[in-house]
């Protein structure tokens, strides 16, 4: 484990969209339920990475109300993408609408980074990369959904950009258990090819 200043903790697209009966997730015809059953160990190693002086990064997928920054090939295939599902939600994966709020469980606190990323993983288009260098971090913990998704996509960047990272693998969840289960192992795969899972006691003892 390297020394606390150069491990940030990202905790990936935690937001309503994702997790709320109507929302984005649920739109395209998925069970949303089984995303809720990571959010207690996810809430566990926030606070413990949190209390360890981690730096914590909050992304969501969160376009800008024009859409410019949302490529012409997701829209296509998103359709519902900036549209109103719900008044109470607001536009869909647009940032500042009520359904692209993180919830509460792990709501970010004053001082943590939040990150806008128009695409499935957190460095593309994002200024992510060029803080965790500005803070000399080298180490990444990832919790967040959905794993096959936008933890994977985040990750395999994240490797590639040179860094080493931990997938937590209670605190990340998907829609479908065999792609969590599939995904979990690709990255492991062939001696960490893309990097580490271990169970969130795990990660927090070691905190
Ligand atoms: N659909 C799906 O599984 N995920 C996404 O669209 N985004 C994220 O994973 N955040």
């Amino acid at each position: 484990m390297p020394s606390t200043g150069r491990v940030a903790l990202l905790m990936i697209d935690w937001q309503r969209d994702f997790l709320d009966e109507g929302g984005f997730g649920h739109c395209l015809g998925n069970d949303v339920a089984p995303l809720r059953t990571a959010l207690k160990p996810a809430a566990a190693v926030l606070a413990a990475a949190r209390a360890a002086g981690v730096t914590v990064v909050h992304t969501l997928e969160a376009h800008t109300a024009d859409l410019a920054d949302c490529p012409p090939a997701k829209l296509t295939r998103c359709p519902a993408i900036g549209t109103v599902l719900d008044a109470a939600r607001g536009r869909v994966l647009v940032a500042g609408e009520p359904g692209n709020a993180i919830v509460d469980e792990v709501a970010p606190v004053a001082g943590e980074l939040i990150v806008h990323k128009p695409g499935k993983g957190a460095f593309f288009n994002t200024r992510l990369h060029d803080e965790l260098q500005r803070l000399g971090v080298t180490h990444l913990l990832l919790t967040g959904v959905t794993t096959e998704v936008c933890v994977q996509t985040s990750m395999r960047e994240a490797n590639d950009r040179g860094y080493e990272c931990l997938v937590v693998a209670d605190a990340t969840e998907s829609y479908f258990p065999q792609l969590k289960r599939a995904a979990l192992e690709m990255i492991v795969a062939q001696g960490g090819i893309v990097g580490w899972a271990a169970p969130s006691a795990d990660v927090i003892a070691a905190l």
